[in-house]
């Protein structure tokens, strides 16, 4: 689920400048729940985005950093299994190991899914500008029509792994949200980035926001927060007040390898690069509430 939290980073611009805006996954202004299922490949770590599970079915979603290792969003539980690909794999007896003070918690599978890692951002003038989001979160509801707005938010049915994209314009530093303090990166839900602009639902909680720097990609960003639950106001004009923002935990701030989140390496086995996935709070946010937030 999503945790709904006020508008409060509206004004507030990276010390970069803003050019682009980073896409999120999971609801689609005027695309239907077919859209976006399939790797867009050039390199997107899409296999990397795991689904989290507890004995009923899809609570949230993760990335999974290599080394038996999955980043999601310190919300997302309990859990029993997470999904790679088609592969339900439970967890080992070792903790939840949490990350600072910060909405996520490293959790590690009892058995090797075979993947190779992702690399986590540790540079934070690499955070601003067009992203991809990927994540497990619910689509949009049958009845809610294409380019209608609001973006009615569907069942846990509509929950599969679906790509987007948008633009990071915004940071903020220790929040305060559910006993969590974080810092945040925000996209919103807008015409800027076309088709494929997204946004976060429940069960995004744990996605993963993705940039190219370079000729790498990097995870920049953990869903975490919408400002909305059950639906998303979308907008066709860039930074107005009628279209909502989605935050992610800022990986940047947490990492300073491309193989580390918090105190914990994450070397693969036999790769050279890996990052860590952020998480979401999407999978509950929409359940709970967000604590009032200062300045
Ligand atoms: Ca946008």
């Amino acid at each position: 689920m999503v945790v709904r939290i006020p508008r409060f980073i509206r004004g507030f611009a990276f010390g970069v400048s803003l050019a682009a805006a980073p896409v999120h996954a999971i609801v689609f202004f005027s695309q239907g729940n077919s859209a976006n299922l399939d790797n867009p490949g050039g390199g997107l770590p899409w296999d990397n985005v795991v689904q989290m599970r507890n004995e009923s079915g899809p609570i949230g979603t993760g990335v999974y950093l290599g080394n038996r290792y999955v980043l999601t969003a310190g919300h997302v539980g309990p859990l029993t299994s997470v999904k790679v690909g088609f592969v339900d794999y439970l967890l080992d007896s070792s903790p939840a190991v949490a990350i600072g003070t910060a909405d996520m918690k490293l959790v590690r599978l009892a058995s090797d899914p075979g993947l190779s890692g992702v690399r986590l951002n540790t540079n934070p003038l690499g955070d601003g500008g067009n992203s991809y989001l990927v994540g497990y979160g619910v689509g949009r509801a049958s009845e809610s029509l294409l380019g209608a707005n609001p973006v009615t938010w569907g069942d846990s049915s509509t929950a599969i792994k679906r790509w987007g994209t948008n633009l990071v314009d915004g940071a903020i530093s220790g929040v305060q949200v559910g006993g969590y303090t974080s810092d945040l990166l925000r996209t919103q839900f807008n015409s800027n980035v076309g088709v494929n602009e997204a946004a976060l639902t429940i069960y995004d909680s744990g996605s993963a926001l993705f940039r190219q720097i370079g000729s790498e990609w990097y995870l920049v960003g953990l869903g975490a927060y919408v400002q909305n639950s059950g639906f998303s106001l979308a907008s066709n004009q860039f930074n107005s007040s009628e279209s909502d923002d989605n935050y992610f935990i800022r990986i940047s701030s947490y990492s300073n390898a491309i193989d580390r989140i918090g105190a914990v390496a994450v070397p693969e086995p036999s790769s050279r690069s890996y990052f860590v996935g952020g998480l979401l709070f999407l999978g509950f946010l929409a359940l709970r509430k967000i604590l009032p937030l200062r300045g």
